[in-house]
């Protein structure tokens, strides 16, 4: 019997889609990949017990608890997994990381940059472990345009075009979730879509320096949410019909400048018809440019100028192969992953990290960096003005 390997108990605050989509992940990295440490689902927390413990039992959390506090200040917790919307990351971080724990926290980072950089002061301080949830950049298609843009394949960056749309909120009578409210959710898709984009972007063009972005409001006014509704499902309609005000914006549109001389656009919706998660970048250099679409995720089409004359044109990479990111832990070649799959990845590079004392990234130096970009672009829209980004 090989040795029983050193445990890393988890402590997750939130139990709704991304408490799931992570409950998933630390399953899944512990099943797929050699990991130094055993993840322990050991605790789950949220306020409803009822469903709470119906959840436990489906994803195997040994406890559950009602009061995040608790589950931050017991001794044998080494990691706080903060899967809640944004208004609460913050406080929940930054005990976490007062109480020594490792944070793994969901993504936007914060609601707003001082929250942010609070968070980040309060991990450097302790010294912890720190993640911000960016799941889009472990897919390994994301991971080959990197290598690609590595290899000198793609040449100087020019243009960078980041679209993330989706369209479940175009139907007028869709209940106002916590999505829409700025108390809760602080923007609408500029922080919650945005937030990806600009984390791709930074991963793989690099540092926007100046920003100038536009908002639109479609609709003012929804319905209150009826039993069930949430993210993506408009829930029971059969109630008497109370209208209350979104707070948010319904869509962002941002154009910026990067350190290095390029260009890029951002364009975040919850309008864009028949658009269900559609997270697409393009990028365009001196040598050759890539285009990636989450709906196609495993996926990358990439242009060569290097190819011969006849040759050349957009090919597309199956990014499957045993050479492509985190694919030997999988399956075959051309045996698909999916979108719970980047969940995996995160869990299984943070604990590497945390055996290692290294960082990972995106952290919350980085979620930082996302945040000052967003604000910068919440200023151009409400001045009309080109805004630099500051830190
Ligand atoms: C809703 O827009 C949402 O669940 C986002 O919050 C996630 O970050 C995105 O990955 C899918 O859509």
């Amino acid at each position: 019997m090989p040795d029983a390997k050193p445990k890393l108990n988890i402590g997750i605050i939130g139990y709704n889609f991304m408490g799931k989509a992570h409950s998933n992940g630390w399953r899944q990295a512990a099943k797929f990949f050699d990991l130094p440490f055993e993840p322990v689902l050991k605790v789950v927390c949220g306020r409803n017990e009822k469903a709470l413990k119906a959840f436990a039992d489906n994803w195997g959390w040994e406890e559950t608890e009602t009061d995040w506090r608790k589950v931050v200040e017991r001794e044998e917790i080494d990691v706080i997994d903060v899967s809640l919307p944004q208004a609460l990351h913050c406080e929940v971080a930054v005990a976490a990381a007062e109480a020594g724990k490792h944070v793994f926290c969901e993504k936007p980072m914060a609601n707003s940059l001082e929250e942010a950089k609070a968070m980040l002061a309060a991990v450097e301080k302790s010294g912890v472990t720190h993640y911000v949830n960016h799941n889009y950049r472990r897919a390994p298609a994301v991971r080959l345009a990197r290598q690609l843009i590595d290899e000198g394949r793609i040449g100087r960056i020019f243009h960078w075009r980041g679209a993330y749309q989706q369209d479940w909120i175009v139907d007028p009578d869709f209940p106002l979730t916590w999505h829409l409210k700025k108390e809760i959710a602080g923007t609408g898709p500029h922080g919650d879509l945005n937030s990806h984009s600009v984390d791709l972007a930074h991963y793989l063009v690099g540092d926007i320096t100046t920003v100038s972005c536009k908002m639109a409001h479609f609709i003012r006014e929804r319905p209150l949410p009826g039993e069930g509704a949430a993210t993506f499902s408009a829930g029971d309609s059969s109630g008497p019909k109370v209208m209350g005000e979104v707070t948010v914006e319904d869509a962002s549109l941002m154009h910026v400048d990067f350190a290095n001389g390029a260009i890029g656009s951002f364009e975040a919706t919850r309008f864009a018809t028949g658009r269900r998660n559609h997270n697409t970048f393009e990028i365009y250099g001196s040598e050759g440019s890539i285009i990636f679409d989450l709906e196609r995720m495993n996926e990358l089409e990439f242009y060569s100028r290097n190819d011969p004359p006849h040759a050349q044109g957009f090919r597309t990479i199956l990014a499957t192969e045993g050479c492509h990111a985190y694919m030997q832990n999988w399956w075959p070649p051309g045996h698909m992953i999916g979108y719970e799959h980047g969940f995996a990845h995160a869990s299984a590079d943070f604990v590497e990290a945390i055996a290692k004392g290294t960082p990972i990234e995106p952290n919350f130096r980085d979620g930082v960096k996302v945040l000052s970009v967003l604000d910068a672009g919440v200023r151009s829209a409400e001045s009309g003005q080109r805004a630099k980004v500051e830190i």
